[in-house]
């Protein structure tokens, strides 16, 4: 058991020497998979992570709080389904979530506004092993009941495969216009960077040893 711990955590390394990292760089929308970058903001780290807990990098990314006029913003139903896709399939074990934060304008947005939960995807537990989705893409729903206009959409992958290394946040942001809806207000809301603690059981755990649940950090989903 610890020599195929040790085994897994030496691949990873060598995975992440290898290969670098991700960027999630498509939006499907409608069932239309974008061009890359077309509804989704460009940044300037690469494939790198954001790892710094109180930065406004973790809004949207590196660079990407000032650039919305270099992607278009995409009209999508609300109750519809919509998606990101990476540039390389996530190999990083940790949870990814979705957030949205309303707007006046999706292009001028930098992120600072209110944001909220719309969907998380943490590990399933069969037999004891934790079984992580490792995928190119991760889908969510637009929520039904939110207000329609401009929003961010954003997508977080927390990879916590490194006890011994900072988490690291993959992230990006769509520029969506959403139509129909309904006039709820979805709670609970976070500002971002803030949403995420240094002292969160979701950040801080260690996936390797005694690993038999999780709590996928920030908020809960939101409801209206
Ligand atoms: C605009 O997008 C292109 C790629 O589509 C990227 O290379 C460029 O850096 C972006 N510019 C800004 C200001 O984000
Ligand atoms: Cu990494």
């Amino acid at each position: 058991m610890k020599t195929l711990v040790a085994a897994s955590l030496l691949l990873a390394t060598l995975a992440e020497v290898a290969q670098g990292h991700y960027t999630f760089q498509y939006l499907t929308v409608n069932g239309v998979k974008g061009a890359k970058y077309q509804n989704v903001r460009t940044n300037t780290n690469r494939y790198n992570p954001v790892t710094a807990l109180d930065s406004n990098d973790l809004r949207c990314n590196a660079g990407a709080s000032s650039n919305g006029g270099n992607t278009t913003t995409v009209a999508v139903a609300a109750g519809s389904t919509v998606a990101f896709t990476a540039d390389v399939i996530v190999y990083h074990h940790g949870p990814v979530t979705f957030y949205m934060t309303k707007v006046a304008d999706a292009v001028a947005a930098d992120g600072s506004t209110d944001w909220f939960k719309i969907k998380e995807i943490g590990p399933e537990f069969n037999d004891g092993q934790a079984q992580w989705d490792m995928s190119f893409s991760y889908s969510a729903q637009i929520p039904s009941c939110i207000s329609p206009g401009e929003y961010l959409l954003r997508i977080e992958h927390l990879a916590i495969h490194n006890p011994d290394g900072v988490p690291e946040f993959y992230i990006a942001c769509a520029q969506v216009k959403v139509t129909g809806g309904g006039s709820g207000s979805p709670v609970p809301t976070v500002k971002i960077p803030g949403h995420v603690k240094s002292t969160d059981p979701g950040y801080t755990v260690n996936i390797w040893d005694n690993f038999h649940s999780y709590t996928i950090p920030g908020p809960k989903v939101a409801t209206c």
